[in-house]
């Protein structure tokens, strides 16, 4: 069994989860922030038969669009990290589609 572990963007994860959910898999969505953009995004966990993985990834590619966001960056000045006070700067980056990582489960028990 595998535990998919699936970072999305909050614009795709009720599209996502309708999906996951209409072709029978098992999911909980969490509420996240991301490190980088401090803004927030979905973490779904999907446990699944290891035969069922390529399907599950096959939906998440198909649901989560990549975008631009222009966000602002901290000032910083080599290993002094941000500069408080001073100002930021625009930064453009790509967030999504999916941020996946899998994992092999040792056990799934329901008690
Ligand atoms: P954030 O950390 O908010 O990052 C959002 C997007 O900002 C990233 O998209 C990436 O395009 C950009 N980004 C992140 N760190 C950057 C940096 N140091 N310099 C320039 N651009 C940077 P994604 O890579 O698609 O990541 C989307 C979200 O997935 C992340 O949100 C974070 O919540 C999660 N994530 C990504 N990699 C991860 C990892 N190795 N471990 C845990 N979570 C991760």
């Amino acid at each position: 069994m595998k535990l998919i572990i699936a970072i999305v963007q909050d614009e795709d994860s009720s599209r996502l989860v309708s999906q996951l959910m209409k072709n029978g898999y098992g999911v909980t969505k969490l509420a996240t922030t991301g490190g980088f953009l401090r803004a927030g995004n979905t973490t779904l966990l999907i446990g699944t038969d290891d035969d069922k993985l390529t399907a599950v990834m096959e939906i998440i590619e198909h649901v989560c669009k990549s975008r631009k966001q222009v966000t602002s960056a901290p000032l910083s000045v080599g290993s002094m990290g941000s500069v408080p006070g001073a100002s930021s700067y625009p930064v453009e980056v790509t967030v999504g589609g999916a941020t996946v990582f899998v994992l092999s489960v040792d056990q799934f028990v329901k008690l």
